[in-house]
């Protein structure tokens, strides 16, 4: 019961924080200080230092921001229906979000990663995690579109996910519940020893990026809440925090926390690829969505996979062990030169350090403390490097710098705690609005951090901005880290609940950013090349509109001979071949969102007419002077008419 009180006064605590009013705002050091302003302003023409991707929580999305000015540039949609582009609604991207269960239209999006060369970012592709509905998502940094999904059979609130190797071999994922696998009807309380915890390590193709479920190892039944890979020394290894090692099933927030001491697993994954590669595991029937984007045809496709290779951690000696680590640690995170991995005890107030080495030693020695399900575990005198004693509550999670530094935050006490690696002092600390959860440097998940800023995303807004309802965005702050103290440069609202961010210099990506798609390079099965292809084709009761649009015009723009009952068929394509020239498409009445379309691409967009009459379509986007006039009409008459199909290709 003790630990239960410990648990409601840290609860406590954390409603006290909330509710503080303007008394945490201290405009000495914020952004009202002209030269804190200076640093955060990136003058009007001008262009921002870093791109900063934000996971956008129960948006299911990832948005684009820069930095440092907080601007939003673009929310890419991933797991979720995108309206504003069509993303999910169009006939192109559908198979995007099928998976096992059919057609999944939303997730939870928690933490992106951008792929790497030798530890550092590489800017080719950016990965994210569907939590609810395990999926991982491939985005490319080049059109900064979503290209490919594949779910996670054997997982459930994938979280742990998605974090990547060194050399971008493999986006691992870990599950957060345990389930029974396979999954089969069985009563709850029998959880303790029969559900179990997935990894999955998922490699990803040199040049195309393209997903392969490699394996999965099935793990005792905890919660494995977050990972980093090992880095520089400790490359080949991957590390997961997990609580809930009493395998409890009901309470969780009281019988969770009753071990003073839950695991981080370190998994030595080039030992189990090379077992696997080898014949090792067992294959398992099961059943996963693979949903690859064709950059050439605009569209989607989606495979059910059969089959996944299981490995029991026993059967692979040497390539699994835990490292005790206090208090249901959350963040599990690696320093640049991957010697230290840090874990965040939420119920506690200091941080634990482990040390790669001493880990390595205490393997090798052999000097185990027991075990779990037949995994060792290491002694945590042996393998403990350190201890932040900072004062701060509730520690989450841990970024770097260049120069030696990490930096934790505090959910608990709302602050963002700069410490040195190696001597383990404190060094700095401010405040944050309110109770913050990750932090993001750009690059600081690498070998090569770019420490000049760092990014807080909180939970909770309350006083930050103008009331919007009992709705508020949630609040990010960004501070100046060149220097010994963090100075706060700039408060900005984010969209959705931003979990992690990925942030990399904009020089990176600005001069690969593709900016059309070649028209002569489209391989869409429906797309017109020049306005005289456009045509409309009856196939029994579907109608196939191969449409073209160019400024300010749709062909064809009169459409006569449709029938109540038809099943239209509206492929779209841009002939514009200039920069930023989409056009838009919607039709009155119809059951789904607008399109829009960029040039030299095509999309389909369907419409199925209940009513009589004549109705108008319209281009959404305002693309020139004449864009109010960039309309047209259909004709549509009763189910047994014989008005003939008709079309106007404006000559
Ligand atoms: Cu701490 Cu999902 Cu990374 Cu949220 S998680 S904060
Ligand atoms: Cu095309 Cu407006």
């Amino acid at each position: 019961m003790k630990k239960y009180n410990f648990i409601l006064t840290i609860l406590a605590a954390t409603a006290l924080i909330s509710s503080c009013g303007n008394q945490g705002n201290n405009n000495s050091t914020g952004a009202l200080a002209s030269s804190a302003a200076e640093k955060a302003y990136v003058a009007p023409g001008e262009h921002d230092e870093f791109y900063a991707f934000m996971s956008g929580g129960y948006s299911g999305n990832i948005t684009v921001y820069g930095l440092p000015s907080g601007r939003l540039f673009k929310e890419i949609p991933v797991f979720s229906q995108f309206p504003t582009s069509g993303y999910g609604y169009s006939e192109e991207t559908k198979p995007m979000l099928n998976t096992s269960f059919g057609f999944v239209p939303w997730d939870d999006a928690h933490h992106p990663d951008i792929s790497q060369t030798n530890g550092e970012l590489d800017g080719r592709w950016i990965f994210i995690n569907g939590n609810n509905t395990p999926r991982i998502a491939r985005v490319s940094l080049s059109t900064f579109e979503t290209e490919e999904i594949i779910e996670l059979p054997n997982s459930a609130g994938n979280h742990s996910s998605s974090f990547i190797t060194e050399n971008t071999e493999y986006v691992v994922a870990g599950t957060r519940f345990s389930v029974p696998i396979p999954q089969r009807d069985m009563p709850i309380n029998e959880y303790k020893g029969n559900f179990k915890g997935s990894l999955s390590f998922i490699s990803i193709a040199p040049e195309t990026g393209r997903l392969n479920l490699d394996f999965q190892m099935i793990m005792p039944g905890f919660n494995y809440d977050l990972s980093h890979p090992g880095r520089g020394k400790s490359h080949g290894w991957f590390f997961f925090t997990t609580y809930n090692t009493e395998e409890a099933n009901t309470l969780q927030e009281v019988n969770a926390s009753q071990n003073d001491k839950d695991f981080i697993a370190a998994v030595n994954w080039k030992m189990v690829a090379d077992y696997v590669k080898n014949g090792g595991g067992t294959k398992m029937a099961t059943e996963y969505a693979h949903n690859v984007y064709d950059e050439h045809t605009h569209t989607a496709t989606s495979t059910m996979k059969k089959e996944v290779i299981t490995v029991d951690p026993t059967e692979v000696p040497g390539a699994v062990f835990f490292l005790p680590t206090p208090k249901s640690p959350h963040g599990c995170d690696v320093d640049p030169s991957g010697q230290y991995i840090i874990g965040n005890g939420k119920l506690s107030a200091d941080l634990t350090i482990h040390s790669f080495d001493k880990m390595i030693a205490a393997i090798e020695g052999e000097k185990f403390d027991g075990e779990a399900y037949g995994i060792p575990i290491l002694r945590f005198e042996d393998v403990l490097a350190g201890t932040v004693k900072s004062g701060g509550l509730g520690p989450l999670h841990t970024e770097f710098d260049d120069k030696g530094n990490a930096y934790t935050t505090f959910f608990i006490s709302s602050e963002v705690v700069k410490w040195k690696l190696g001597t383990w002092e404190v060094l700095d600390r401010q405040p944050t609005f309110y109770s913050v959860g990750h932090l993001m440097i750009p690059g600081g998940n690498s070998r090569k951090p770019f420490g000049k800023y760092v990014v807080a995303m909180n939970k909770i807004t309350k006083d930050r901005y103008l009331p919007t309802g009992p709705e508020m965005e949630h609040s990010a702050q960004i501070y100046d880290i060149s220097g010994d103290k963090m100075e706060l440069i700039y408060d900005f609202p984010t969209h959705g609940e931003p979990h992690y961010a990925a942030g990399c210099p904009a020089d990176l990506l600005a001069p690969k950013s593709k900016k059309i798609y070649r028209l002569d390079d489209n391989k869409h099965p429906y797309a017109v090349t020049s306005p005289d292809q456009a045509k409309v084709v009856r196939e029994g009761n579907e109608v196939h509109v191969y449409m073209s649009t160019i400024r300010s015009h749709f062909t064809p723009d009169n459409i006569e001979g449709i029938k109540v009952g038809d099943k239209v068929y509206f492929h779209i394509t841009n002939h514009e071949q200039d920069f930023d020239v989409p056009h838009g498409f919607a039709m009155i009445g119809q059951n789904t969102s607008e399109l829009l379309i960029m040039p030299g691409q095509t999309k389909t967009s369907v419409w199925e007419p209940k009513k009589v009459g004549v109705w108008p379509f319209y281009c959404t986007d305002f693309c020139s002077a004449l864009h109010q006039e960039m309309q047209g009409y259909v004709r549509v008459s009763p189910a047994d008419s014989n008005v003939p199909l008709t079309y106007s290709l404006g000559e």
